[in-house]
Order: structure tokens, then C-alpha cells, then sequence
């Protein structure tokens, strides 16, 4: 790993990055993977890097879905894994939620290190790797329609972490409730999902375990108010909004 000087005024950012790089070098992130991160850095940094009010809004909303599922799954592909594996596996726990490999950049040899990675941080078993169980998204081309037949293509409730765009719409005609995290308001995913979380998988995905946590003891009546009064759109105006806020202070302020 680089050396970061803990002193260094962008270190937390800095060190972020190292993750993602070594997830790449170790065969667990896609070359494209580093990309994506990039754009996800650009609009951390216009949003102020920190969990907005909105997104907090949104992990309620999200956590409250998570929980009334029936059969919830959270889709993992290369940048998540090596971003947040422990809270993926925490997550799936506290849900009693299943766990599986989806990549854009199919490549087996991947998908088994993203497992590897995840049964080291505790996960019993992680769907997506048995192609006698394959079975295929209608109306998708993209690597991602190939899917595990008791996994993503049974899931009521499915989180797709920084998603690639297309198949949020495939997985909502499909009749799922699409939840994602994505840093950027204006991606088609965002755009798209039931519930989109707009913030750093970094803080986010804790925030949404602790949601989890802390609404589980609630009736499934009050957790269905929640969902019923959250508005997407709503929500992504709103860290736009925040976007634009922001960028008025600094061009103002400096
Ligand atoms: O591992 P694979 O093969 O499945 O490939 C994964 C990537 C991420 C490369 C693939 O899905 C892809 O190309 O995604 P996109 O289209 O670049 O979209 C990723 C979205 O995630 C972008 O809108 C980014 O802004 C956003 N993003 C990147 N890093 C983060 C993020 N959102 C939240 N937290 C992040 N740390």
C-alpha cells in the first residue's frame, strides 16, 4: 500500500482509494471499477462528503423495505466488496438476507476472490457462482442478467450498491423494489431505483446497519408508513438542491 501521511489534509479520501486499488492488484475490482470510484469521489466532494439529510431520509426509508421483505438479497459486484465486505456481511446478518456475486465485468476468476473476500469477513454462503442455478433476466444484455434462480431472481427486496444503470429497470419490471447507493443524483440508477441512497458506500452502508438495527422492533404497519411517505424524486431534488448549495457557498465564500 501507498504511504499516506496520516496528517495528510485528504488522508481519509487518500487511504479510500488504497482500498480500491488493492482490490484491483488483488483481482477483486475491475480496471473500470477504479473509474467508477472516480466519478463517485467528484460528487462526494460537491455534496460536502458527509451523509446528507436526505440520504438519512432515504437509509430510513431503505432499512424500513429491508425489513418488511420476504426474501431480501444484496447484490455485490467488485468495488463493493473491496469497499465495505464486513458490512455487507453484517447487513445480510442483521437482515436474515441473502447474499450474491453480480459483476457488469463477468470474470469467474473475480467472482470466486469477491467470494473468498466475503467468507473471510463471515459470510456462510454467497450465491452466484453455480451455473446450474443460473437463470436469466429477461430484456437485459449485459453480463448482469445471468443471476442465481433462488437469489436475485427470487428476492422481493434487492440493494444494489453502485449499480451500472441498466438493470435496475430490468429488476424493477421484474416487480422487485430496487434499492441502491449512489453518489451521483443524476445516474440513471439513481434516476430509476425505489430508493436511492445518495451517499459514500463508506458511510452509508453503517448508517443503513444501524437503521436496520434500530427499526427492527418497529410493526410492520409504521415501517410500511415509512416506505409509503418516501418520495424518490423528492429525495433526489433534494441533494441537488444540496449540490447547488454548496457550490453557491464556495463560489460566494470561497
Ligand atoms: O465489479 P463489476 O464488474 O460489477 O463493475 C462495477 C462497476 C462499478 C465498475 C460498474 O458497475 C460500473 O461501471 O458502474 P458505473 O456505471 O460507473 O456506476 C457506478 C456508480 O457508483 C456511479 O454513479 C458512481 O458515482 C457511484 N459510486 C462510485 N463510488 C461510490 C459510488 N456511490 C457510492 N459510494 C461510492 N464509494
Amino acid at each position: 500500500m501507498a504511504l499516506i501521511p496520516k496528517n495528510h489534509p485528504r488522508a481519509k479520501s487518500l487511504l479510500i482509494r488504497e482500498r480500491l486499488v488493492d482490490g484491483f492488484e488483488n483481482g477483486v475490482v475491475a480496471k473500470e471499477g477504479l473509474l467508477a470510484h472516480g466519478r463517485g469521489e467528484a460528487f462526494d466532494y460537491l455534496l460536502g462528503e458527509k451523509t446528507t439529510k436526505a440520504a438519512k431520509k432515504a437509509i430510513k426509508a431503505a432499512a424500513s423495505a429491508l425489513i418488511l421483505a420476504k426474501n431480501p438479497i444484496i447484490s455485490v459486484n467488485g468495488n463493493i466488496a473491496a469497499l465495505c465486505p464486513k458490512e455487507i456481511v453484517q447487513l445480510a446478518k442483521t437482515l436474515d438476507a441473502k447474499i450474491e456475486v453480480n459483476l457488469f465485468y463477468e470474470n469467474r476468476e473475480r467472482k470466486k476472490n469477491i467470494v473468498k473476500i466475503l467468507k473471510k469477513n463471515g459470510a456462510k454462503n454467497v450465491l452466484g457462482l453455480k451455473p446450474k442455478f443460473y437463470k436469466r433476466i429477461p430484456g437485459l444484455d449485459s453480463a448482469r442478467r445471468i443471476v442465481d434462480k433462488n437469489g436475485i431472481y427470487a428476492a422481493d427486496v434487492v440493494l444494489v450498491p453502485l449499480e451500472d444503470g441498466d438493470r435496475a429497470i430490468s429488476l424493477k419490471k421484474l416487480g422487485k423494489k430496487v434499492i441502491t447507493f449512489d453518489l451521483n443524483p443524476l445516474s440513471r440508477t439513481a434516476q430509476t431505483a425505489h430508493i436511492t441512497i445518495i451517499d459514500n458506500v463508506i458511510r452509508g452502508m453503517g448508517e443503513l446497519i444501524l437503521a436496520c438495527k434500530k427499526l427492527s422492533g418497529k410493526n410492520d404497519a409504521t415501517l410500511r408508513k415509512i416506505v409509503r411517505h418516501y418520495s424518490n424524486k423528492r429525495n433526489l431534488s433534494a441533494n441537488i438542491l444540496e449540490i447547488k448549495r454548496n457550490l453557491t457557498r464556495r463560489a460566494t465564500h470561497g
